[in-house]
């Protein structure tokens, strides 16, 4: 059997994007996936993902989001595809709500340009929203959005053309590494390289248990409604991405309306998933599911909330801090592990993609990923 220098599992977006780094770094590279290219099962689908700078998570993404950004415009341009497109953001809610005070403390401490919106101000300037008198927004003309599934072809067809060998349908099953190698069982074979980078997504649990990492897997809604007016009010060129932090701590999120005049506006609840798992989620969407969104939009956003066109369900796999885990395995040096996204990693799938190189090939990275270590108190303490 073919000898590999890096094996990676799971070519979803963050994969799919190690794949293509360390093809391009020329190393020969074995990628396995459980389903088809860019498929719609996982946690990399849905036409959009919100891009943004002025991280209110925390201060520490902000150096990967510069970089994630170059490498957006490199991949766009090497693969000749529609990536990311700048529609200006906004992020929304009382002064003192995560969404608002923590862009707004990452702008500046970051020197990021922004603007800082009053209710009368967001109203004036996009005439769509309907904030309450005491809520503001934090404007960034950086944010905007990126096209997942066309990332995921990207990476693969880039890596492909430098050689790696792209395996699909082929789940992986288990893997071990010792001082020699590291090998990978799938119902197809065993396959021995090098290195192994495992990308699992919502089966890090599976393909990671040796970690005892506390991730939990939730299921998450994607909607389309038709604008009421039509869709000319929506397109990109007036219509910001936003997140929107409402009474009780509800994130909403939602895009421009991207795929003309038929596709109509996507939208959705940021944390409000349901615990699940990859094997049982629910991928039917409930009419009360569509009820709440409707109502939602109704108050807040009423010319989008026409006609329900469509939903589909994802996973996001959270860590209790919500902060994303990439590192190289504790107990084996041979595997570079990266899991627990929770719902916002698919803006750094470059940058993370130039972490799994770095570290499976020299196990260490110039990206300050400090805050991703699996060892850190938010995933070691008792619970
Ligand atoms: O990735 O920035 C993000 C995001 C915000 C809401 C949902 N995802």
């Amino acid at each position: 059997m073919r000898a590999y220098d890096v094996i990676v599992a799971g070519l979803g977006g963050m994969g799919s994007s190690a794949a293509y780094h360390l093809a391009a770094r020329g190393r020969r590279v074995l990628g396995l996936e459980r389903f088809g290219p860019a498929h719609d099962q996982g946690a990399s689908h849905g036409g959009s993902r919100i891009t943004r700078q002025s991280y209110f998570e925390d201060p520490a993404y902000v150096p990967l989001l510069l970089r994630a950004y170059e490498l957006w415009d490199k991949l766009a341009r090497d693969s000749g595809r529609d990536l990311i497109t700048l529609t200006g953001g906004l992020m929304a809610g009382r002064p003192d709500s995560v969404v608002v005070a923590g862009s707004l403390r990452s702008a500046r401490e970051w020197g990021l340009p922004h603007e800082l919106l009053d209710a009368a101000e967001i109203r004036r300037r996009y005439p769509l929203f309907r904030p309450e008198p005491d809520e503001v927004a934090l404007y960034e003309d950086k944010a905007g959005l990126v096209r997942p599934e066309a990332t995921v072809e990207a990476n693969l067809a880039l890596a492909a053309g430098l050689g790696a060998e792209l395996r699909f349908h082929e789940p992986v099953v288990s893997w071990s590494a010792d001082g020699a190698g590291v090998a990978v069982r799938t119902a197809a074979g065993t396959y021995r390289a090098d290195a192994l980078v495992v990308c699992p997504g919502p089966w890090a649990s599976r393909l990671l248990a040796d970690l005892g990492l506390p991730l939990v897997v939730e299921r998450h809604v994607q909607f389309w409604f038709a604008p009421r007016g039509g869709v000319e009010p929506f397109l990109p060129a007036r219509q910001p991405i936003y997140i929107w932090e409402q009474s009780a701590g509800i994130q909403v999120y939602g895009f421009p309306a991207l795929d003309g005049p038929d596709g109509g506006v996507k939208v959705a609840f940021f944390r409000r998933g349901e615990v699940t798992t990859p094997d049982t989620i629910d991928r039917a969407i409930r009419p009360r599911e569509i009820e709440d969104m409707a109502a939602h939009l109704e108050a807040r956003l009423p010319d989008a909330a026409g006609r329900f066109l469509r939903a589909k369900a994802c996973m996001y796999t959270n860590t209790p801090d919500e902060h994303f885990v990439i590192a190289r395995h504790p107990a084996h040096e041979r595997v570079t592990v990266a899991c627990g996204f929770s719902g916002h990693g698919f803006k750094f799938v470059p940058v993370v993609g130039e972490i799994l190189a770095d570290l499976a090939l020299t196990g260490s990275t110039p990206h300050p990923i400090a805050l991703f270590d699996p060892a850190r108190a938010a995933l070691t303490a008792p619970r």
